[in-house]
């Protein structure tokens, strides 16, 4: 049937493409294909390299998870040192660093390049001709940690650096974990009963020092690149040039970078980065700034430990100290009971701070904290700040310790402490609190996603009788509303629309929205992904369950337990009843693909009117081509748009044919032209 040398080619194409969609999940942020169509690709690849193990590459997608647990990490010398910045923590300082700068170069004009500073780990990443050969922390500057199977497992890492030619290069960036990833991470972990990680970066750093890989690849964690250590096959003249040669290798830079004229224009950055910190979704802890030239870089040097042409300037501390008022109990949608610290409320990076999270009872008894102490406090990656440490010296002796209650104080119930848990629970499975905060995480964005359907609202549909589970959200009407404080027509309205748009969510937001004990987002998706649809998923049995790779015994247990509670079913029928959507959607059979292009290798030249590059780019790769910046000899296409360059000229020259859009989208839909 089919000889090796094709099997080799489907490989090399399969590789080349999932990575390519990689790039553009994770790098671009700019998918061009549907999840479900990129599991497709990546299990034709995996099915294949079964089939042929001879035939795997190191540089193959399935490696970034594949590799099996190490025992120790290797020590790795950086091929030139990771050196530490000298730090800057006013703008007197920053001011400071650019006399230091303009001493040591009299005469000459200087820029800076302004970059936000990552609060995560720095690591160094090797390309030997173009492929990753090893990553490797700093350590100590000199030497640091190899963790390349756990940085393979970061999809924006590239296995490979598409550049003219084959470069050696070492990369530097730094690893970090997004917020969003660091709440669902935290979220899961108490869910189980396990310890939290205090911050993003800790987080990070546990995740990044795991010797089991495919801990690391369930950890989410991202990269921004920002310099260069060894570099040979390019030259590079300023470090905004090395930020665009980076970019183009497929790495991801961060976008926020500004290249300053002068010290004032590097202190707006700094005041406006200041304010914006909270805005974006990974933690900065300042801006670091460079001197743009590379050659005056060279010129200034290096102290034993830190370079003379970069200073970082620190954000003013997210800690501050304060006292607890007192200590209150929230319940939880699963029955958790959560001790919150009331605070005197205080100023910290901008917002006004008045509660932080106390977790568990372990963590009150560990940190020793009382009501009436005066504390530490932080704001971490959390939107609810931690309490650091108590203060000892400022007790007066009359704080209080706090004790867990032993009734909820919502409706009274007892309170259990499972053996070997660190949490409380309410038993009462119709606890008031637990069905408000049920319906509340029903209609939160990562669940159902209806918008205007916040805790007040929440609330107030449980007061007036209106709401009383889940379901009953799908009943509501205009009049039932608009009565309702606060609410205008409009905005009764939107509400209404919201609802109803929400009836058509897939059913992994769905399962995720039901709340069921150990189900995140994630073994929302592979459920939904396995069974398909809400009636197989209710009707699974335990064994089957525990079949799926990414569910264990404890979550098997727990899905089986939902489904046996009569409430729920019924809860689950009446959505469907209301028109609730109950199944995964499959990949959309119009995006059929017609293979046209399959082994040729297309340029475009001039502006598309019907698509964007770079759509055009993604439909040549799904109907089996490449795509290349530059016509030569092995260019089998050359689409040509409005205005067209200079590679339509080349085209002509060489016999290329040529194509009008028309043709083009003619061609994609597998029409003759
Ligand atoms: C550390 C960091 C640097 C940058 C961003 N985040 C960091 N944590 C950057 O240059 N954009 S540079 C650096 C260092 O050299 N120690």
């Amino acid at each position: 049937m089919s000889d090796m040398r094709e099997i080799e080619e489907r490989l090399r194409k399969l590789r080349e493409e999932i990575e390519y969609h990689n790039y553009r999940y994770y790098v671009l942020d700019d998918p061009v294909i549907s999840d479900v169509e990129y599991d497709r690709l990546m299990q034709e690849l995996i099915d294949l390299e079964e089939a042929y193990p001879e035939l795997v590459t190191a540089d193959s997608p399935t490696q970034r998870v594949g590799s099996e647990p190490i025992t120790a990490f290797e020590q790795i010398i950086h091929s030139s040192p990771m050196m530490s910045l000298t730090n800057s923590y006013s703008l007197e300082e920053l001011k400071a660093f650019d006399s230091r700068v303009r001493k040591a170069l009299p005469g000459e004009g200087v820029e800076y390049v302004a970059e936000l500073k990552v609060d995560g780990l720095a690591v160094s990443l090797t390309y030997e001709d173009g492929y990753f050969a090893r990553g490797a922390t700093r350590g100590d500057g000199t030497r640091g940690e190899d963790v390349t199977h756990n940085l393979k497992t970061i999809r924006s890492v590239p296995m490979r650096i598409r550049y003219q030619n084959p470069v050696t290069v070492d990369v530097r960036g730094e690893v970090f974990m997004p917020r969003r990833e660091f709440r669902k991470l935290n979220e899961e972990r108490r869910l189980k009963g396990e310890a939290l990680f205090a911050n993003p970066r800790n987080a990070a750093a546990g995740s990044l020092r795991q010797l089991d890989p495919r801990i690391t690849a369930s950890r989410q964690l991202d990269i921004f690149v920002y310099g260069v250590g060894n570099v040979s096959g390019v030259t590079l003249g300023t470090q905004m040039e090395v930020l665009d040669f980076l970019r183009e290798c497929g790495f991801r830079v961060n976008p926020n970078v500004k290249l300053c004229r002068s010290i004032d224009e590097v202190m707006d950055y700094a005041e406006t980065w200041n304010d914006k910190r909270e805005d974006i979704d990974y933690e900065i802890d300042g801006i670091v700034v460079k001197v743009n030239s590379l050659d005056q870089q060279a010129r200034l040097g290096s102290t034993a430990r830190s370079p003379r042409w970069a200073t970082a300037y620190k954000f003013p501390a997210k800690q501050g100290t304060t006292v607890v008022k007192d200590i209150i109990v929230q319940v939880g949608r699963t029955g958790t009971l959560t001790p919150v610290a009331l605070l005197e409320p205080i100023e910290l990076a901008g917002s006004v701070v008045s509660r932080a999270s106390l977790h568990n009872e372990d963590i009150i008894r560990s940190k020793d904290i009382r009501i009436g102490d005066a504390v530490v406090i932080e704001k971490g990656g959390d939107i609810i700040p931690e309490v650091v440490k108590v203060i000892p010296e400022r007790r007066t002796g009359n704080e209080r310790e706090f004790t867990m209650p032993t009734k909820c104080p919502e409706c009274g119930s007892d309170v259990v402490r499972p053996e070997g848990e660190v949490a409380s629970r309410c038993t009462n499975e119709t606890c008031p609190a637990q069905i408000r905060e049920g319906i509340i995480f029903f209609a939160s964005r990562d669940a159902m996603d209806i918008e205007g359907m916040g805790p007040q609202i929440v609330s107030q549909l449980l007061k007036s009788g209106l709401v009383s589970g889940v379901d009953d959200i799908y009943s509501l009407k205009f009049e039932d509303l608009v009565n309702l404080e606060r609410m205008g027509e409009k905005s009764a309205e939107n509400l209404l629309n919201a609802i109803e748009a929400s009836k058509s969510r897939p059913l992994h937001r769905l399962i995720n929205a039901l709340g069921i004990r150990l189900v995140g987002e994630r073994t929302a998706r592979d459920l939904a992904s396995h069974f398909g649809s809400m009636d197989k998923l209710s009707k699974a049995t335990y064994d089957e369950l525990i079949s799926i790779p990414e569910v264990g015994p404890k979550v098997a247990e727990s899905i089986v337990a939902f489904f046996g509670n009569p409430r729920n079913l019924e809860a689950i029928g009446n959505l469907q009843a209301k028109g609730v959507n109950m199944v995964e959607p499959r990949a959309d059979a119009s995006a059929q693909r017609t293979n046209v292009f399959t082994g040729k290798t297309v340029v475009f030249t001039g502006s598309l009117e019907r698509f964007t590059r770079k759509e055009a780019e993604a439909r040549v790769l799904e109907s089996g081509g490449k795509t290349s910046g530059s016509v030569g000899k092995k260019t089998d296409y050359v689409v040509v748009g409005k205005d067209p360059g200079s590679k339509y000229d080349k085209a002509k020259a060489l016999g290329i044919t040529i194509l009008t859009e028309e043709e083009f989208e003619r061609m994609l839909k597998g029409d003759e032209i």
